[in-house]
């Protein structure tokens, strides 16, 4: 495989970028290698400079639902750039588009756009405590919000329930806000509460496990965390920056009937352009400036060009059927690559949501972050790069979700699970 041209802009990026790339999991630390420099994607495909061709289960984590530059976004971008790129003022884009965003998900009463997941994460974190006026925040092992301080904190050793930095830079003040539970695992939850009764401003979860690799709510889970939430005047907040528009036109809180009090979005409502939101009840949104007293502000929320990519991506999938097919294309995928893995001897657990997948180096189940820590990461790595040489781009991390597009073709699939069957018999 040609990839002369990829090494030497490496190369350059890592004389000027840290570890020549804009987002930690891009340099293929956690598999080994360098990374392809992309020069342009088309439905399902990537190209990268050396004009290697791969089919994409990446979809820049999650934004590309209808595949790489798909005609409505490009267009919408193309006009709205024409008009202008951002003016600092309110636009008619950002109404429809908060409409939109309401009758899809009528639990965000009200919403406000940002420019990334991990500005919503922080700011619902922010709008929940001063909501409540309680400072301790509920996270889980294993989930990840973005890089805001409070969240970059891991599991306390043993006994200390209070979290502990996971990045250099978070003071350990801040880590205690923090309270590490256990993904599926309620007790762990109620345990919690029952310590710092009263003190607790609310609880966040990735209603689908998408950053520990896939990983399903166990029955009930959700539901508890709903009833626990509420018994102890502590709010729910579903990051569903992956899920959202992901695994049904509603996100994961219409797909499993919970309703949490505040919702993250990202990824699909920006078409693969930087669009973040948050939002929930009104009552709730009204403490947010400049109606209350919670402070959160940005230069490009509702950029006009993003917006508009956001517009074309979620009319499109009101189309009927939309989802009906996203999840048979990754059914096909998941259960091709269980029985290559079977074929192959290789101890493999599939686990997906809709078109939404990872396949753990492991025997099953996978419910719960231990369960995804006794992966064969390595194994993975292997197999990682023998898909990469066979023209097939998945996730550089054992620990992340491949993606499906409607732009995936059956055709894609096969020549997906012809490459796997050859890569797991190494
Ligand atoms: P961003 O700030 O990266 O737009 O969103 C942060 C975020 C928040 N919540 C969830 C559930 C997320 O998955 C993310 C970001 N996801 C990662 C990959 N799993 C983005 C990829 C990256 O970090 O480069």
């Amino acid at each position: 495989m040609e990839t002369s041209r990829s090494r030497k802009l490496f190369s350059q990026a890592q004389a000027l970028i840290p570890g020549g790339v804009n987002s930690p999991v891009r340099s293929f630390r956690a598999v080994g290698g360098q990374p392809p420099f992309i020069q342009k994607g088309k439905g399902s495909r990537i190209w990268d400079v050396d004009g290697n061709q791969y089919i994409d289960y990446v979809c820049s984590w999650g934004p590309l639902i209808l595949g790489h530059a798909a005609p409505e976004i490009v267009a919408a971008v193309q006009q709205a750039a024409a008009l202008g790129t951002s003016f600092g003022a309110p636009t008619e884009g950002e109404v429809e588009l908060a409409r939109l965003i309401h009758e899809a998900v009528p639990s965000m009463e009200m919403v406000r756009l940002v420019s990334s997941g991990t500005e919503a994460a922080m700011t619902a974190l922010r709008l929940a405590r001063a909501y409540t006026g309680h400072s301790k925040v509920v996270k889980f092992a294993g989930c990840y919000h973005g890089h805001a301080d409070g969240l970059l904190v891991q599991a306390g050793s043993g006994a200390a329930t209070h979290g502990i930095p996971d990045s250099a830079g978070v003071p350990a003040a801040y880590a205690q806000e923090t309270l590490v539970a256990q993904y599926n695992d309620v007790p762990s939850v109620e345990r919690l509460f029952e310590t710092y009764a009263g003190q607790i401003a609310c609880v966040i979860v990735e209603p689908v496990a998408g950053n520990m690799g896939v990983v399903p709510p166990a029955q009930g889970f959700l539901a508890a965390l709903r009833r626990i939430t509420s018994g102890n005047n502590a709010l729910l907040i579903f990051d569903e920056v992956i899920t959202g528009f992901r695994v049904g036109y509603g996100g994961a809180q219409a797909l499993y009937g919970v309703t949490p009090d505040i919702t993250c979005l990202g990824k699909v409502i920006g078409g693969g352009l930087p669009v973040g939101a948050y939002g929930g009840r009104r009552n709730i949104m009204e403490v947010v400036a400049p109606l209350g007293p919670m402070y959160q502000a940005g230069t490009l929320s509702g950029n006009p060009l993003a917006v508009a990519a956001g517009i074309a991506a979620l009319k499109a999938l009101q189309q009927p059927g939309t989802y009906q097919k996203l999840d048979r294309i990754g059914a096909l995928l998941a259960a091709g690559l269980t029985e290559a893995a079977q074929e192959a001897n290789v101890p493999a657990t599939v686990n997906r949501v809709g078109s939404m997948l990872t396949a753990f180096f492991c025997p099953g189940p996978v419910a719960s972050y231990a369960d995804v820590q006794r992966a064969d990461a390595r194994a993975y790595g292997r197999y990682f790069h023998s898909m990469l040489e066979r023209g097939i781009y998945l996730a550089p991390s054992q620990f992340e979700a491949a993606f499906v597009s409607l732009a995936h073709t059956e055709e894609d699939i096969q020549q997906t699970l012809k490459a796997a069957q050859e890569a797991l018999k190494g």
